[in-house]
């Protein structure tokens, strides 16, 4: 019987000291110490043995589960300390690593000339207005003086919507939305988008933004000259003292009379180059005092009031600001690009 117990033992406590995880260390438990373990059955034959062999035996069967349990315990806890030093590992958090900087976005270059642009214009007593980019006929071409089959409609080639609107061809449309709602005098300044069916080259897109500013007020009280200045002060608040703007008689329906507003090429610096069709001059837009006949569709009578009105591209002003030689960069996404402003 003691022969017995020294094997059980010796197998015992090799088997245990090889358990790999609590699994197992579980399942030893059982194989040795649990009912159908040789040790009960050892235990379970007491009864039959004389009285000192029952001592003997008894304390040799108590002593092996003694020494099986702090066996098992034993191995347990290396377990346990190997399981944790891998999590440990695992999950090891150093603190001297250099904390991950999350990447800040900005504005778009274009929404950055506009806030400039408005911001300008806020000092100037201009009241910033939007309006929808989808118009009717009716606002974006007849009440501009621009009636059905008038070649002036050929000046802006238009996405026409089988609705009969049109994505706006310009920000003068909002001239009429705003006047059929609010009566003179005022200063506004319109940002915005706007469509028109053309080819992109490095000055043109299909779509791209403009600013338009109207001024109405009585008879008398606005004059080109007035208007004239304004802008200048614009142009030099955006570009700088040393850009030069000129000014050219121009034509556009709702205007009379009309100019074109140019600033001066600040790649050749007036040389002329690719950038400004070798004119030396980049132009930005349109202005002119407010044709009556724009005044009277928004049932304002004849004379009582007068106007001038501008209209001036966004990205070419962005263009010129930035240096920038390709207008199809501010649509490309391309990060190399905006992430120089
Ligand atoms: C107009 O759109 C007039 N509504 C401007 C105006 C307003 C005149 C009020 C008089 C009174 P125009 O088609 O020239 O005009 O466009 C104005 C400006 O928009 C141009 O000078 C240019 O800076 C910009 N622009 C025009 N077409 C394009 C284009 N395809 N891509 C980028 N910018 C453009």
């Amino acid at each position: 019987m003691k022969n017995k117990i020294n094997k059980v033992k010796e197998l015992a406590l090799k088997e245990i000291g090889k358990a790999k995880d609590i699994a197992e260390i579980e399942s030893l438990k059982v194989k040795y110490l649990g009912r159908k373990s040789e040790l009960v059955n050892i235990l379970r034959t007491l009864k039959d043995l004389s009285q000192d062999k029952r001592k003997e035996i008894g304390e040799a069967a108590n002593k092996l589960r003694e020494e099986i349990e702090s066996g098992i315990r034993d191995q347990e806890l290396e377990i346990r300390k190997l399981e944790f030093s891998n999590i440990e590992e695992k999950e090891r958090i150093d603190v001297t690593y250099p904390g991950s900087v999350n990447q800040k976005g900005h504005l778009h270059p274009l929404t950055q000339v506009r806030y400039e642009i408005e911001e300008i214009f806020k000092l100037m007593g201009f009241l910033i207005v939007e309006d929808r980019e989808v118009e009717d006929e009716f606002h974006n071409f007849d009440a501009l003086n621009m009636p059905k089959d008038h070649p002036a409609r050929d000046m802006q080639d238009t996405f026409w919507l089988k609705s009969g609107c049109v994505p706006r061809t310009h920000t003068s449309s909002v001239q009429i939305r705003f006047m059929e709602n609010n009566k003179p005098p005022f200063r506004i300044l319109v940002p915005g988008k706007v469509y028109r069916n053309e080819n992109t080259d490095a000055t043109h897109e299909s779509n791209f933004h403009q600013v338009e500013g109207l001024i109405v007020a009585k008879s008398g009280k606005v004059t080109v000259a007035g208007a004239k200045s304004i802008i200048a002060e614009f142009m030099k608040g955006l570009f700088g003292e040393d850009t030069k703007i000129r000014l050219r008689p121009s034509y556009f329906p709702f205007v009379e009379p009309g100019f074109e507003f140019d600033a001066s090429c600040p790649y050749c610096k007036g040389e002329g180059c690719r950038i400004c069709k070798k004119t030396g001059w980049i132009e930005l837009g349109g202005a002119g005092m407010v044709n009556q006949n724009v005044l009277v569709s928004v049932g304002l009578f004849e004379d009582e009031y007068e106007g001038f009105a501008f209209g001036f591209g966004t990205e070419r002003m962005a263009m010129i600001k930035y240096g920038i030689d390709d207008i199809r960069l501010f649509h490309s996404g391309d990060l190399r690009f905006l992430e120089q402003f």
